[in-house]
């Protein structure tokens, strides 16, 4: 399988548990490597453009005003088809439906508050990894 970078985001509720570190080890035990990473506070417009494809849906306002809670820690992950592994640790959207061992069964409260975001195609992959980071601050390894 291809080597790939995505865009991870651990969410404000993560971040206010004080388990970036915990969710980063899933991310590098399962072979994924940070190569770029910062804390962010978005502001409104930003969390809004991030999330754009979602700006119909009637759950776009309870997801940017949460988005914008808190920091989040944005970071680019890279690795052997990085961008399904990082979707399968994180597990399904809404935490109940989660499988049992992955990320949002573990840390998360709700679909709203759900610990992580992770980019859904190499085209959005690259998109994502644009808006937070430009290519001098990506350090592959
Ligand atoms: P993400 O983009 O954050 O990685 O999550 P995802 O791909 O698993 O889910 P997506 O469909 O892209 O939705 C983005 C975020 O919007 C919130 N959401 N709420 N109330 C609802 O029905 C609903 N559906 C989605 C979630 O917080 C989701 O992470
Ligand atoms: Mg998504």
């Amino acid at each position: 399988m291809a080597i790939e970078r995505t865009l991870s985001i651990i969410k404000p509720d993560a971040v206010a548990k004080n388990v970036i570190g915990q969710i980063i080890s899933r991310f590098e035990g399962a072979g994924l490597k940070v190569i770029a990473g910062r804390l962010v506070h978005l502001s409104r417009g930003e969390a809004e453009r991030f999330y754009g494809v979602h700006a119909e849906r009637p759950f776009f306002k309870d997801l940017v005003d949460f988005m914008v809670s808190g920091p989040v820690f944005v970071q680019v992950l890279e690795g052997e088809g990085a961008i399904a592994k990082n979707r399968e640790l994180m597990g399904a959207t809404d935490p109940k439906k989660a499988d049992a061992g992955t990320i949002r069964a573990d840390f998360a409260e709700s679909i709203d508050a759900n610990a992580v975001h992770g980019s859904d195609a190499p085209e959005t992959a690259a998109v994502e990894i644009a808006f937070f980071f430009p290519e001098c601050n990506v350090y592959s390894r």
